[in-house]
């Protein structure tokens, strides 16, 4: 190896990482470095070159010195500026995660029902005519049954249905169980509106069920009483207003004194002191047998309500649409214990 030659390497070489940093140091200033040979060579070169030969190669031992001490130290700052967090410093707040206002109403609601002995049931999204509306007494020609209101899916020959309410649920439930019943079904319901801040093709539901020998709507009426006391507050009053359902008989629309103005009349409720929650009644006669209940021997009562609405009443959401964007400005609010 010439000094022309490691002299022209040492001008272009590159120390990039420590790996490329040791190579440099065997190759260099090592016990088997290259520069040992040149230092033997003096011995061969003649008398008046050996001056200048000499400080040739230590130039060349220490530009490499020079080379190998600068890569280090630039080595070691960049190892050191990407460790600069001090590792003494005690742990900061966890990252806490919020819940979807819509999970906080649903298991709000859940348990409070749970309370007083009403079990969750489940049931699938996509139903069948008979579970949707047959069975809950919706005449054949009724306009829930219309392209317009409810999605419909063609499986074969079978025409199914994104369930409308829940209560097909419940259908299920009156099938498939013997009184007593006490139950509510939360879940996902489908309408085929057009989606704007008051109204979206999805929902979601709470719906309950008591069957019993002598449910009376006294029973449903305190029922509904306990729930609003528990959702809204103790000073919560209802009312019922007569409406009808299909499925049930008599029905009723409930209003729950709004808890915002204590019911002295705010723009929430439309300066009237009431805001409307739910529906309910007692299940038609239809109904249980349409699910092989005797309704000479039972009867029972029935209500459902918005998940959305009540989540809109407590927080204050004002577009229904923020509860499906998922944008997390929105979702990040509703941290536990916020309320
Ligand atoms: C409501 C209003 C009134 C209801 C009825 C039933 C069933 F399956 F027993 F017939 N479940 N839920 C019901 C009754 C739902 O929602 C506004």
């Amino acid at each position: 190896m010439s000094i022309e030659i490691l002299s022209q390497e040492l001008s272009q070489v590159q120390v990039q990482d420590e790996h490329a940093l040791e190579q440099f140091r065997i190759r260099f200033l090592g016990s088997k470095n290259v520069l040992k040979d040149l230092y033997a060579a003096i011995k061969d070169i003649p008398n008046e070159e050996k001056r200048s030969y000499g400080q040739q190669v230590n130039a060349l031992k220490e530009r490499a010195e020079q080379i190998y001490h600068e890569a280090k130290a630039a080595l070691t700052q960049t190892l050191q500026s990407s460790h600069a967090e001090d590792l003494t410093k005690p742990a900061g707040d966890p990252m806490v995660g919020a819940h979807h206002p819509l999970s906080l109403i649903r298991r709000e609601i859940i348990e409070i029902f749970n309370k007083i002995g009403f079990v969750v049931s489940e049931g699938p999204e996509i139903e069948d005519d008979w579970h949707n509306f047959t069975a809950l007494n919706f005449p054949p020609e009724h306009p829930a049954r219309d392209m317009q209101d409810t999605f419909f899916i063609q499986k074969g020959a079978n025409e199914l249905a994104l369930r409308t309410h829940t209560s097909s649920v419940q259908v299920r439930v009156m099938e498939n169980q013997a009184p007593p019943i006490r139950t509510i079904s939360p879940g996902r319901v489908y309408r085929n509106e057009a989606i704007s801040a008051r109204a979206h093709c999805f929902f979601h539901q709470v719906e309950g069920l008591y069957i019993d020998k002598g449910v009376s709507f006294a029973d449903l009426k305190q029922t509904l009483l306990y729930f609003a006391q528990a959702l809204f507050g103790p000073q919560t009053q209802i009312r019922m207003r007569p409406s009808y359902f299909p499925f049930t008989e008599p029905s009723a629309e409930v209003d729950v004194s709004c808890s915002l103005c204590n019911a002295q009349g705010c723009n929430v409720c439309k300066y009237t002191g009431w805001l409307e929650i739910m529906g309910c009644g007692m299940v038609d006669p239809n109904v249980l047998e349409a699910c092989g209940i005797d309704s000479n021997e039972y009867t029972g009562y029935a209500f459902g309500m918005g998940v959305e609405r009540i989540a809109q009443l407590k927080y204050r959401v004002t577009d229904l649409r923020l509860y499906s964007e998922n944008d997390v400005r929105f979702l990040k609010q509703f941290k536990p214990g916020m309320l």
